[in-house]
């Protein structure tokens, strides 16, 4: 069974080297002729040469992926953290000890949510989209991005608004006041990154210190707030884009938005929203028709990139197809809002104030403010696909006419029900996302939202199945392989220490001694490390179930390994191969624990904790770095234990 031999493996990037020389003879014969027929300089071609030549020295070890578990040094890894020991770890110098080359920082990352209408409490629609926030602002923190922002938050102002505090008996502040405190409340509950909190008294200074920067949350009440949307007004005005004339039209309370004739169905907004009819009630405009074609080149040139998924591409770009008029961006007719500056008659249009909210945090106007210059402009805007045609259409028109850069992306998720059935107040079905978590925990209301439909589509939501699908991956599978695994290591390895064992790398020819590792072994460790490049991809495009498919996967991969391998039953027989899959087996769940940490960061870390892997090593960097070697686990206590699951009414 023992392989005694190194495992070659050969990828397209082994090939480099070779390709570079192909090319290096030709171009060495024929650069004379052509430095002489063109009358080249010999600084082209250096430039020419330099791709070559850097794939000859650093560039190759750039381009390479990490290749396995078996590459790196177990002694690049501080070992400081308190549960790590000090055993010397023998086997860390048959590792390459070549140092990865250095890369330049990466760029800040914004990521936002929309900001929820404080009408009704949070939902678990509002929690869907925060999650998928966090787990990508997680995402990007664990690959070493040190400054992700997150920004959230509520939107107060409005008639909607207004006329539900109204109906409650409360004035506008009290209402809004309290319902925002319950969204901001949803944030730590749902264990955003950074919500467990900056501002709190009790947190300590090293909390506030970590927490600082990584989220944002906006009223639109606050002082701040409202003085981002008048210079934002006075910006447009003062560029000759505002005017003032006089409203007809339909609007529609419930999504705060005006429609066409033409757009209504059946005396409905297209939304299904009640509308009602305005008359020429006076309004400041906005000249959104000067932006349609600049709209248009947008979506043609970058469209595929502005909006995700790329079939509501389609539906954005016809709606401006169909001709933009110029945008009512005021009303008289209630005064629950940011006065518009020199003329508190009016109060500017709830959808502008709401826009403004991105810039708000940042810092605008004050462009040249570190935060501004920093985070500016935001990597993916989420939003629910209702709210598509404001980011898409109208916040890039208004971006423009601002002069500020694009966000590179506005991802419109899909819509969620509930039992088969739109979610409203009326019929008694709103999903509360505090109980769900009080009954279920968070890491299960986080795993289903982001597992159960694809990210983009639609979803429907019912307990039975979030009951049945986590008790399937993050019980029987991912808690089992915990369990056993780490039960073993803790009552058959001495000291509950994890073994020493020899991993390997397939570049490393000049070490001294052989792998212990089998073929079933590297598969497996392989697949974990294919988790942290497929992973990568999966985030970029936003295709966050994929992301949470593969994890699965593997956890799978891991059960079937420990099936076939049986260190229960090598501890009679083989007692130091079964050291061997032990050891291989933590690496794994260390692995796969920390990709999991985006979307499951309570259980994960419990994990994590009980492998003694230090804060410091938690990050897909260290994903391949295999470096339990000699650390002892905690007693092993359950994660994920199963919930029986909800008879079939
Ligand atoms: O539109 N399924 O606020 P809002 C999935 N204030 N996502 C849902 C959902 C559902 N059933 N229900 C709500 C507003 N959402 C404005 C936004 S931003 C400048 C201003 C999520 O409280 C989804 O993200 O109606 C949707 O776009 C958002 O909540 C709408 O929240």
């Amino acid at each position: 069974m023992k392989k005694s031999h190194t495992v070659v493996k050969c990828s397209p990037f082994h090939l480099t080297p070779l390709l570079a020389l192909w090319s290096f003879i030709p171009l060495c014969v024929c650069t004379p002729v052509w430095l002489h027929k063109f009358h080249c300089n010999i600084n082209l071609l250096m430039l020419m040469l330099l791709p070559i030549l850097s794939a000859f020295t650093g560039g190759v070890s750039f381009i390479r992926p990490a290749a396995a578990f078996r590459l790196r040094m177990t002694q690049t890894l501080s070992h400081s953290n308190s549960h790590s020991n000090s055993h010397s770890n023998s086997n860390s110098r048959l590792f390459s000890t070549s140092t990865p080359p250095t890369k330049p920082p990466p760029s800040p990352i914004f990521v936002t949510t929309p900001i929820y209408y404080v009408n009704g409490p949070p939902h678990i629609g509002h929690a869907y989209t925060t999650l998928a926030a966090d787990v990508l602002s997680r995402y990007h923190r664990l690959s070493g991005n040190p400054s992700v922002l997150l920004q959230s938050g509520t939107d107060e102002h409005g008639l909607k608004v207004s006329t539900t505090a109204a109906s409650l008996g409360l004035g506008e502040k009290e209402f809004v006041d309290g319902v925002s405190d319950k969204f901001r409340g949803l944030l730590a509950a749902l264990q955003v990154e950074g919500s467990a909190d900056s501002s709190q008294v009790t947190a300590t200074d090293k909390d506030k210190d970590k927490n600082k920067d990584k989220l944002e949350f906006v009223r639109t009440t606050d002082d701040d707030h409202k003085a981002c949307v008048s210079a934002v007004w006075k910006a447009l005005s003062a560029k000759g884009l505002i005017y003032k004339g006089v409203y007809s039209g339909w609007y529609a309370v419930r999504d705060e938005c005006f429609y066409n004739e033409g757009e209504l169905v059946d005396g409905l907004a297209p939304t299904g929203a009640e509308v009602v009819w305005t008359e020429k009630e006076e309004s400041y405009f906005f000249k959104l028709s000067e932006f349609e074609g600049r709209l248009l080149e947008l979506y043609e040139r970058n469209g595929g990139a502005f909006v995700r998924p790329a079939s509501r591409l389609n539906e954005v770009k016809a709606f401006v197809k169909g001709g933009l008029n110029d945008l009512s961006v005021s009303r008289t007719s209630f005064d629950w809002g940011v006065k518009v500056p020199g003329d508190e008659s009016h109060v500017v249009y709830v959808w502008i104030d709401a826009l403004a909210n991105y810039l708000t945090k940042v810092g605008y106007p004050n462009v040249e403010n570190d935060k501004f210059q920093k985070f500016w402009p935001p990597k993916c805007q989420i939003v629910g696909k209702d709210i598509l045609r404001f980011h898409a259409v109208y916040w890039p028109a208004l971006l423009m006419a601002l002069d500020l850069e694009l966000p590179e992306r506005v991802f419109a998720h899909g819509w969620w029900t509930v039992n088969g059935e739109k979610m409203s107040k009326s019929v008694g079905n709103v999903v509360d996302p505090f109980e769900l978590i009080g009954k279920f925990g968070v890491d299960r209301v986080r795993w289903f939202l982001m597992s159960e439909v694809g990210f983009g589509g639609d979803g429907d939501y019912s307990e039975k199945m979030l009951v049945r699908k986590t008790n399937t991956a993050l019980s029987n599978s991912y808690g089992n392989l915990v369990q056993r695994s780490l039960n073993m290591v803790y009552k058959n390895c001495e000291g509950g220490r994890f073994p020493e064992v020899v991993f390997y790398s397939d570049s490393d020819s000049d070490s001294d001694s052989s792998s212990e590792l089998t073929e079933n072994d590297v598969k497996l460790l392989d697949a974990v490390q294919n988790l942290v490049t497929d992973t990568h991809s999966f985030i970029e495009k936003q295709e966050l179930h994929k992301y949470v498919h593969e994890l699965e996967d593997v956890v799978r991969m891991a059960n079937v390994y420990v099936e076939e391998e049986a260190p229960f039953k090598l501890k009679k027989t083989d007692f130091r191969r079964m050291e061997v899959v032990l050891r291989v087996l933590g690496e794994v769940i260390r692995g796969v624990s920390i990709v999991m940490l985006p979307v499951v960061p309570d259980g994960a870390t419990k994990v994590l904790d009980m492998l003694g892997v230090g804060e410091e090593e938690r990050c897909f960097r260290c994903v391949g770095e295999a470096c339990l070697g000699g650390r002892a686990v905690q007693k092993p206590v359950g994660v994920y234990m199963r919930i029986d699951e909800i008879e079939e009414e």
